[in-house]
């Protein structure tokens, strides 16, 4: 089998990764129709892939986890280096031998009785100068028929790739599934990964977050370029102007929405082009501007939550070709369902974990028990959403002229500011918080800090990584403009002040016209104020035709609070002390500008 690769690099790596994890055989996957329905029929055999209603959902499959293995594992997560700093404070590390050493033991002979699958992958649009390759051996099924959807895989990678050394090497096995012997081990210094012990996407579609995030933000910065939690999307003005914005939100706080979001019956002018919804991978144009490529193929979206009302062309994408992970099946006519769905539960379902579950169930305390986990997910190809932007294949990208930060936040954060220039802006990006949602092991609904939605995904130190983006700013003639939005502030009764999904438009065309304004945009101009945070937009700046909400709840979207900010400011202090001497002075800068702004 490997005697048909014609790359020495790779035949000589895959070589010494049979002697380790010993399979029984090995398959060079092509991407070709006729293996996707080999493996698949292969799957539904041994019961790891269920067959759904083909004529209300064709080419859609359904699969469960193990009830331990449903999200990222942060804690399980490492990044090697040489030298401990470079894995700075907010990364787990371990040495690259220790890690080889300990981990290796796990892999050795991981494969006995199984089948080991290659999958050569692009990432980013084939023939883009940006575009960077991949090769992903795998024992799971899942993940070969996942990556074939998130990714460009099969002959054409192998293709590209030549006879380079250049790719990035990717070991995974499912191993025993144990939390106690799963490690997702980052060695950016060798463009390698292994993951051992898990069956979730994020842990083991090793071409996103593994490699697009944390291994490409360390060769990004080694090459001049970034790249970030964000997703990317053109708004096309009733004019026809498109304007591209890229945007980074914490896991499950809104990128997916947001990138195929439907304006509202009063913007009807208004078209939204998806990009992306989870990466971009940004270079500098010769013109002196930013420019974002999405590197994947697919979308691995959150399910619940998502219907005909919030996320239309979410719910358009998945009819067909999608793999459902973790929702309801109804048995009896293998259709899904999940918590948030436009129809009502069915009367009586098999939940995520594969029990029997009725939409009242109850749990000890009396609470509903969810059907679907607060973490399934669907994985489509991109080419399916009916909004997908005609340039998101586009080898040089899309230009980007604002990025938005923004996170899930029930107090503080206004639903839109803009920061003074780029030094705020990235202050803005470094001072991001969030709370966490189901799309990671921990506490629920702790507020953390989050920068630049990065947290969990960058490959080295995030001290250097802020002085990175510094820089990376004066590199630009024309760099974007840096936002900041919260689509969650809360009342007092702990309702959403502001309806999100496709309303959000009405933040963003505030944001469209800051970025497009003739006036210079770095003065608050007629339709924002200046604040101590940055340029709030006036209340009446804001389009609120055909929306029904109150002054007064508007007033407290966009109203900045003094004390609150005051104890923002210190609570920045307490995160950013783990940095010690290595933050750099402009961070501390802007910390000061803005303790003295709120007097
Ligand atoms: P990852 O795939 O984990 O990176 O998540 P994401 O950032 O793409 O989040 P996604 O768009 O999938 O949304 C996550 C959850 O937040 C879903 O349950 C959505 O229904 C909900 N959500 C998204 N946008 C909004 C919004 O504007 N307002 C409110 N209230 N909820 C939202
Ligand atoms: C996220 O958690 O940010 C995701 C899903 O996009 S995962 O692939 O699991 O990382
Ligand atoms: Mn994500």
């Amino acid at each position: 089998m490997l005697e048909s690769i014609a790359n020495q690099h790779l035949k000589g790596w895959l070589d010494g990764v049979v002697v380790l994890l010993k399979p029984d055989s090995v398959r060079l996957c092509d991407g070709s129709e006729t293996e996707k329905e080999e493996l698949t029929a292969q799957a539904l055999k041994t019961g790891e892939l269920v067959e759904l209603n083909q004529e209300k959902l064709p080419g859609c499959y359904y699969h469960r986890t193990a009830s331990n293995d449903v999200a990222r594992t942060e804690h399980l997560t490492f990044i090697c280096t040489t030298d401990r700093q470079n894995a700075g404070p907010t990364n787990n590390w371990m040495s690259p031998e220790d890690a080889k050493a300990k981990v290796g033991a796990l892999f050795d002979g991981a494969m006995k009785g199984r089948t080991m699958y290659i999958m050569p992958y692009v990432m980013g649009p084939i023939g883009s100068p940006y575009a960077k390759i991949g090769v992903e051996v795998t024992d799971s099924i899942y993940v070969v028929l996942n990556m074939r959807i998130m990714t460009r895989m099969g002959a054409k990678a192998l293709e590209m790739l030549g006879d380079s050394n250049n790719f990035n090497r990717g070991m995974h096995s499912k191993g025993d599934l144990s939390v106690d012997r799963r490690f997702i081990l980052h060695f950016p210094e060798e463009n390698t990964i292994w993951s051992i012990g898990s069956g979730y996407g994020g842990n083991v579609l090793l071409s996103k977050k593994c490699l697009s995030l944390r291994i490409a933000s360390f060769l990004g910065r080694k090459e001049g370029w970034l790249a970030e939690h964000m997703l990317i999307v053109g708004i096309e003005d009733p004019n026809g102007k498109v304007t591209y914005v890229a945007a980074a939100f914490p896991s499950a706080c809104g990128k997916t929405n947001l990138a195929m979001m439907v304006p509202p019956e009063s913007m009807k002018g208004y078209k939204i082009w998806t990009v992306g919804d989870d990466i971009a991978w940004m270079n500098i144009g010769k013109d002196g501007r930013l420019y974002a490529i999405n590197p994947e193929n697919g979308f691995f979206g959150v399910v619940p939550g998502t219907n005909m009302k919030t996320n239309p062309n979410a719910m358009l994408t998945m009819q067909k070709n999608t793999i459902y992970t973790n929702v309801v099946l109804n048995p009896e006519d293998k259709t899904i369902w999940w918590e948030g769905h436009d129809e009502s539960a069915p009367e009586k379902a098999l939940d995520w974990q594969g029990n029997e579950w009725m939409p009242e169930t109850l749990d000890a305390d009396g609470k509903k028990v969810k059907g679907a986990h607060p973490n399934s997910r669907f994985t489509a190809p991109a080419s399916q959403c009916p909004c997908i932007s005609p340039n998101w294949e586009a080898p040089e990208g899309v230009p980007i002229s604002a990025i938005i930060f923004g996170g899930r936040r029930a107090k503080t954060a206004p639903l839109v500011y803009q920061s003074r220039d780029w030094q705020h802006g990235v202050y803005v990006g470094a001072t991001m918080a969030s709370e966490r949602t189901a799309a990671q092991y921990g506490k629920q609904g702790e507020l953390r800090y989050d920068p630049m939605a990065m947290l969990p995904f960058c490959g080295y130190n995030m001290a250097e990584y802020f002085k990175y983006w510094l820089e990376f700013g004066k590199r630009m003639t024309n760099p974007p403009k840096i936002f900041h939005v919260n689509w969650f502030r809360q009342g007092d009764g702990g309702n959403f002040l502001w309806p999100g999904f496709g309303e959000n438009l009405r933040a963003i065309e505030w944001v469209v016209n800051r970025c497009n304004m003739a006036a210079d945009s770095t003065k608050s101009g007629d339709n924002a104020d200046e604040t101590s945070i940055g340029f709030v937009p006036k209340a009446s700046a804001l389009n609120t035709s055909g929306l029904e909400i109150s002054q007064e709840n508007l007033a407290e979207l966009l109203r900045v609070d003094k004390e609150e900010w005051l104890q923002e400011v210190e609570n920045r202090n307490e995160f950013f002390k783990q940095f010690g001497e290595d933050l750099p002075k402009e961070i501390k800068e802007e910390q000061e500008k803005l303790k003295k702004n709120l007097g």
